[in-house]
């Protein structure tokens, strides 16, 4: 079996270590880190995302893939930078501000992670002015807003006000994301996309990006 098949294989499976071992195999076998990332690690999360939507993989086996791929991510990271490899594009990422719930808002963001994107995560609980301070200075092609709780969803719509008022609505996409969150609330509060799940919101990426 072909090297990047074997680390796509190991990355559905969620072994961190066999990843590891790959990669550094196929660096030491000359093969560039991009191509690496490219046809093994995010070919592997491609697999996963196509298992998620099709109920196939459940959110633990969704993290664990994650953070196989990330292991790998790793090893390559300082090379990609060297080789200035380009992000698909930069994402700012958080979960609005009073609200704690990040597990999904992490699984979206090691997604986009997989799928090429660069991620700056803001954490949780995270105010307006962070996500306007780290769209700038990160040049951010996409803001990505999780809510879990009604009673936090609506700060999203401040957080757009304050894109506006930065005048940096018209240079950044904004998704959002979360449970209570729909599309006709993305819609009401004119958000560019709401994605109901990881792997939707990196094909809604890929889409407004393109
Ligand atoms: Co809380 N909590 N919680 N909680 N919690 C919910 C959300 C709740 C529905 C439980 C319930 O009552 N049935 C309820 C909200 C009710 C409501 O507002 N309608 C609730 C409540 C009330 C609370 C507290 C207020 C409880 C209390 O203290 N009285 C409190 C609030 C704290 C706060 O945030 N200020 C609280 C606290 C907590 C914990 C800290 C204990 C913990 C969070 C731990 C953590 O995240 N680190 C927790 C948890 C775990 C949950 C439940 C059980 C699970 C949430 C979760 O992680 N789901 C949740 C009940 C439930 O949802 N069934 C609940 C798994 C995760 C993968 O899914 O986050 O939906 P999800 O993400 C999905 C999609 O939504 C989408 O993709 C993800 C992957 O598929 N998505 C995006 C998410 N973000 C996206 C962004 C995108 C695109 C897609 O673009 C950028």
């Amino acid at each position: 079996m072909a090297i990047f098949e074997q680390i796509a294989n190991e990355v559905v499976k969620g072994q961190a270590d066999a990843v590891k071992k790959l990669v550094n195999q196929a660096l030491s076998e000359n093969i560039s880190a991009e191509d690496i990332m490219n046809n093994g690690l995010v070919a592997g999360m491609n697999v996963v995302s196509e298992k998620f939507k099709n109920n196939e993989f459940f959110i633990p086996e969704v993290l664990v893939s994650a953070r196989a791929m990330t292991a790998g991510l790793e090893i390559l990271n300082p090379l990609l930078a060297e080789a200035n490899v380009k992000a698909k594009g930069k994402v700012v990422i958080g979960t609005v501000k009073g609200d704690l719930h990040d597990i999904g808002k992490n699984i979206v963001g090691m997604m986009l992670q997989g799928a090429g994107y660069e991620i700056i995560d803001l954490g949780a609980d995270v105010p307006k002015e962070k996500f306007i301070e780290f769209t700038q200075k990160e040049d951010a092609n996409v803001v990505g807003m999780s809510a879990l709780l009604t009673t936090t969803m609506i700060y999203m719509q401040e957080i757009i006000q304050g894109l506006k008022d930065a005048g940096l609505r018209d240079k950044v996409k904004v998704i959002i994301g979360g449970a209570p969150v729909t599309q006709a609330y993305a819609d009401q509060i004119e958000a560019d996309g709401y994605a109901p799940d990881a792997a939707t919101a990196v094909d809604l990426a890929k889409d407004i990006l393109d």
